[in-house]
């Protein structure tokens, strides 16, 4: 293991407690059916590797916000991940079995109650921020606004709705970003930003330098993504590798090959790393965390 992988994985570490102490709590106990509470915890409580929380709480790190004040939005973009990854295993979608080794909601539950859980988590999220007792009213406001933009039509959703038009289509890299951007960057764009938003003396460079730097990761962890799935190295879920319709998902490697794509990752990486030039070492568990996204193994 690298020396940056190593202090992300400190930082992840140091995190993951706090995080999931958390989210245990405020997926209470008083739901009005144990058996969607019961989804509900299966589904966020059952591993992950937190990239998103521990992105924002870096994120506020390095613009001197405090760790108490981003825990809540950190695990806002969590509750707002668990839930796009039930409704995207459900069989209307990517019809996936196993999710982080172990069967997906709909499959250790039923369909129905998978889709409510997907549901209350997204409602959850926001309930939370607009809770949150550690944050002013405009940052409440301000962070509500952010993740619903991330999460939506124009973010995440929207990005889901062109993967899913793209199955057996090909699509220029240009394309294939743009579908990214949306899907899988959107989210991780939101984690910086808000993290970034807990500081009251955030100013507008500082922002900007931070959303930039989101972007590139978040294209980077989706290269990285498809590395994965073609050396075998990700958790293959559901449909062997190879299959019809996993040889139809437009991926890099495909349109670039495999050096290009690794070398599309290095370039992705070192963006990363310029858009923070101007942070000093408080910026250090972002810096190690980008580095921990690229070279991750799951
Ligand atoms: C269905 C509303 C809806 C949205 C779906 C983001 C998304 C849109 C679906 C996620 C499905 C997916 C597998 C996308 C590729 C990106 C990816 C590998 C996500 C998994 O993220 P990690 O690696 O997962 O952070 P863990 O398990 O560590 O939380």
């Amino acid at each position: 293991m690298s020396e940056q992988t190593l202090d992300a994985t400190r930082f992840l570490d140091s995190c993951r407690d706090r995080v999931d102490a958390e989210l245990d709590r405020c997926i209470d106990r008083n739901a009005a059916s144990e058996r969607l509470q019961e989804a509900m915890r299966y589904s966020v409580l059952g591993g992950g590797k937190r990239i998103r929380p521990a992105l924002c709480l870096a994120a506020a790190k390095a613009v001197g916000g405090s760790f108490e004040s981003a825990l809540v939005p950190a695990c806002a973009v969590e509750l707002i991940h668990a839930y796009s990854l039930i409704h995207d295993d459900l069989p209307a979608m990517d019809d996936d079995e196993l999710r982080r080794g172990r069967p997906t909601t709909h499959i250790a539950f039923d369909e129905a109650t998978a889709i409510l859980a997907g549901d209350a988590l997204q409602a959850l999220a926001f309930g939370m921020l607009s809770e949150s007792a550690t944050l002013g009213s405009d940052a409440r406001l301000a962070m509500i606004g952010e993740l619903a933009a991330a999460a939506g039509h124009r973010g995440m959703v929207g990005g889901q709705a062109i993967d899913l038009e793209s199955v057996g289509r090909t699509l220029t890299l240009a394309q294939l970003e743009t579908m990214h951007r949306h899907k899988t960057g959107a989210l991780i764009q939101a984690s910086v930003r808000m993290g970034a938003l807990v500081s009251p003396e955030l100013d507008e460079r500082a922002l900007d330098a931070l959303t930039a730097f989101a972007k590139s990761l978040g294209l980077a962890f989706q290269v990285q993504d498809d590395l994965l799935d073609i050396e075998g190295a990700t958790e293959v879920i559901g449909k062997p590798q190879g299959s019809d319709e996993a040889r139809a998902k437009p991926t890099y490697p495909a349109l670039l090959g495999q050096e290009g794509a690794r070398r599309h990752l290095a370039d992705l990486l070192s963006d990363a790393h310029e858009s923070l030039r101007a942070f000093g070492p408080e910026a250090d568990p972002l810096r190690a965390m980008a580095d921990f996204v690229v070279a991750r193994t799951h």
